[in-house]
């Protein structure tokens, strides 16, 4: 399938992730604008531009239109919503206000809980959700390292299986590989599962991703808040969350080897992490489902804690 060459996207949250998409996009040649709540903040960014570092050392400048949100209306035919799971509600609005009357929003967010925040806003078939382990660290103002490349899969589901496959073109256009996949709760449980084992371990010994396999003390935390997720899991979307393997968190720790888990950036930034909407929600899921958490429970305090010791 091909796609138009002349789709309009925009990308909300200048954060890493946000960055490394939009400068993929902006090298692509692609119509790229970034939204950032910030009106100072867009407009340095606009001036800047986006600095792409690649895993090779060498580097790019990209001039993308950053603006607070209201030249973005109504002008996208994909809007990819890039900000913290915590920030959902509050960048919904802008990202919203950005689609054109038959645009696409699409998520990649980390944790469960913003799917049915943006189901309550829009119908079911004007958004794609998927998982992406791209390790992105962001290195200054619009400056980001792409670190490694996890995959990205995206779900098609009843009525979005055209608009999936479309985000997939998209991407691919961009240098992104893609995939659809046709079960989100296994994907997003799939993302999970890692996130809950790498992110704390990392932001609470400050450690690169690729260290985790090869420190013991580290590697038996995550692995311990890995195989409680996957319990949890397991009890809500199915048996076949088994086939998620040690092994395969393994992986991805060494493809994003050199990257800094966006919990380890948020902690060193002195910004809110997203611990109660990855090891939080495996806790509040397994109250659910009557299956003990220790481990998870544990790791929520201690981050929440180096929290608000660098407050
Ligand atoms: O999703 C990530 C994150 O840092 O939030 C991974 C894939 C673990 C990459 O660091």
């Amino acid at each position: 399938m091909s796609v138009h060459s002349t789709e309009r996207i925009t990308v909300v949250g200048p954060g890493a992730m946000g960055l490394l998409f939009a400068a993929a996009f902006a090298k692509a040649g692609m119509g790229v604008r970034l939204v950032d709540y910030r009106p100072d903040r867009a407009r340095r960014l606009s001036e800047r531009g986006v600095t792409l570092i690649e895993k090779d050392g060498s580097s790019g400048t990209y001039k993308i239109p950053c603006s607070a949100g209201e030249e973005a209306a109504g002008s996208s035919d994909f809007v990819f919503l890039a900000v913290k799971a915590y920030d959902t509600e509050k960048a919904l609005g802008a990202a919203i206000n950005a689609l054109s009357p038959h645009g696409i929003l699409v998520s990649l967010q980390n944790g469960l809980r913003h799917v049915e925040i943006l189901r309550s806003q829009l119908p079911r078939d004007r958004i794609v959700f998927g998982t992406t382990g791209q390790g992105a660290t962001r290195v200054g103002l619009g400056a980001v390292r792409h670190c490694g490349t996890g995959e990205t899969l995206i779900a098609a589901e009843n009525g979005t299986e055209e608009a999936a496959r479309r985000v997939v073109c998209v991407l691919e256009r961009a240098g992104v590989s893609a995939s659809v996949v046709d079960d989100l709760g296994f994907i997003l449980w799939r993302k999970l599962l890692f996130n809950v084992a790498i992110n704390p371990v990392t932001a609470l010994l400050g450690i690169r991703n690729g260290l985790i396999p090869r420190v013991r003390g580290a590697w038996d935390v995550a692995v311990s808040c890995f195989r409680e997720a996957r319990d949890v899991g397991t009890a809500v979307v199915g048996p076949e969350l088994c086939q998620v393997t040690e092994d395969d968190l393994r992986d991805l720790c060494e493809k994003t080897a050199e990257n800094l888990s966006s919990m380890l950036q948020d902690v060193r930034n002195g910004k809110r992490t997203e611990i109660e909407a990855l090891n939080g929600v495996v806790v509040e899921e397994g109250r659910r489902m009557g299956k003990a958490t220790p481990v998870n429970r544990v790791v929520v305090e201690l981050v929440a804690a180096l929290e608000e010791a660098r407050r």
